[in-house]
């Protein structure tokens, strides 16, 4: 796999994990926020493992310590009105011979981010194989809204979560509304983005927005655990049963069924079943090679 450089990584793992990709998040000046660069580089990396064949799994962490990732970059996204932009230019143009320091965002640029930001998650969703976030530390905003995106999430006990849109007098627009409630219902997610309270590592695993709640600084550990433990199994069968679940969360039960059954036929013909069979019946491990 091409190893990506810049404030997103992706590496694939050795051996008998080389199924296992880590894509990390590594912009520790500004705590991992997603600004222009960093959005870029999200989106090459989820292109990239979109296309590897030989991907099982993706553990996606961060590099910096004590976060995962504070949200959107406030500072290059900041709003301002009309005639602030107005001002703003002017005071610069008094200022610098050149505008190359206005690094700040139009409302429609803004409003494109969001439309990238939100393409971006929905991608990162739609990746065929598991996905499995890492938390420790905080995970605000946009950078939840990440995490809200994979299938799997551990976090280490001193994480932090949080939506606080509502604070900045928006919403979480890149997913929040939609994956939180689905995640943890409805009633805790209006609290959590009503409020934009920030709950514990604890409080994340007692609602089921995480999976696991390790102490602090095992997270990445338990993840690579569970990652081993899904590389290990029919890498198509992972495929179709994250198809069948996907789908057929989104229609009614017998759309669900039939998009269930689908999935299961697509596995009937395949070397991993008969193999699969065959260690039964031997009593032994399905050999990894034909898997
Ligand atoms: N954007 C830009 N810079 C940031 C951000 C951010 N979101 N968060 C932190 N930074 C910067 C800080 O400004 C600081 O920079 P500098 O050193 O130049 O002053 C540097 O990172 C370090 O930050 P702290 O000193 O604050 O570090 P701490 O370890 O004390 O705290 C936190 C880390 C807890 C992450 C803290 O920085 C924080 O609370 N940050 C703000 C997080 C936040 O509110 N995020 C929500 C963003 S809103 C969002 O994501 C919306 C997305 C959906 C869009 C949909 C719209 C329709």
């Amino acid at each position: 796999i091409q190893t990506l450089s810049g404030p997103v990584r992706i590496e694939r793992l050795s051996d008998s994990d080389s199924g296992i990709i880590e894509l990390k998040l590594d912009r520790p000046e500004a705590k991992n926020a997603i600004g222009k660069e960093m959005l870029r580089g999200l989106q090459n990396a989820i292109e990239t493992i979109g296309n590897d064949s030989s991907a099982n799994v993706v553990v996606v962490s961060s590099s910096v310590p004590k976060v995962f990732c504070a949200g959107a970059d406030l500072k290059e996204r900041k709003l301002m009105s009309a005639s602030e932009v107005q001002q703003f230019v002017n005071s610069l143009r008094s200022t610098f011979s050149s505008l190359e320091e206005r690094k700040l965002m139009s409302a429609s640029e803004v409003q494109q981010f969001v439309n990238s930001l939100r393409s971006t998650f929905s991608s990162l969703e739609a990746l065929s194989v598991p996905t499995v976030a890492v938390i420790e530390g905080a995970a605000l905003g946009g950078g939840l809204e990440m995490a809200l995106s994979c299938d799997l999430r551990v976090c280490g006990e001193e994480s932090t979560f949080s939506l606080p849109e509502t604070g900045l007098a928006i919403i979480p627009g890149a997913g929040g509304t939609q994956r939180l409630p689905r995640i943890v219902g409805r009633s805790a997610a209006k609290e959590l983005i009503f409020t934009g309270r920030r709950i514990s590592g604890k409080e994340a695993v007692s609602m089921g927005l995480v999976n696991y709640c390790v102490p602090g600084g095992e997270a990445h550990h338990k993840a690579l655990e569970i990652a081993r433990d899904i590389n290990q199994k029919g890498p198509l069968a992972i495929r179709m049963a994250k198809q069948a679940i996907n789908k057929g969360l989104e229609v009614d039960m017998p759309s669900a069924l039939d998009a269930e059954e689908e999935c299961y036929e697509q596995l009937l013909d395949t070397q991993d079943r008969l193999e699969g069979l065959a260690a039964f019946a031997e009593k032994r491990k399905p050999s990894c090679a034909a898997l």
